[in-house]
């Protein structure tokens, strides 16, 4: 097949591939709490999750279960993708408020 049929079916299959993620999942940061504190996700898949910081101040996610790291300024979002993950659950927090603002993901 030519070069521009080819890229099409290429850039078709990485669309495909990207639907194969589990739904999206939600964790909000106000007031220096997460919401919600306990996450459940399937065990087993990647899971796409969008942290969003509605706090004037940055975050930092964290987790040495999930091993991730990533900060999220002040009224601004990230994406973190976890998993596959065997079934348990996992620890994170606000590196930045460590003793007020933690929570836990469930893969079952
Ligand atoms: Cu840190």
């Amino acid at each position: 097949m030519n070069k521009a049929i080819y890229m099409t079916v290429l850039s078709a299959g990485l669309f495909f591939s990207g639907a194969a993620y589990a739904e999206d999942y939600v964790i909000t940061i106000k007031n220096n709490q997460f919401s919600p504190q306990e996450l459940t996700i399937p065990a087993n898949q990647k899971v796409k999750i969008l942290v969003k910081n509605q706090d004037m101040i940055p975050a930092e996610f964290e987790s040495y279960d999930l091993n991730r790291e990533k900060v999220v300024s002040g009224n601004s979002e990230i994406i973190v993708f976890v998993g596959p993950l065997n079934p348990g659950n996992y620890v994170y927090f606000d590196d930045f408020h460590r003793d007020t603002t933690k929570g836990t993901i469930t893969a079952k």
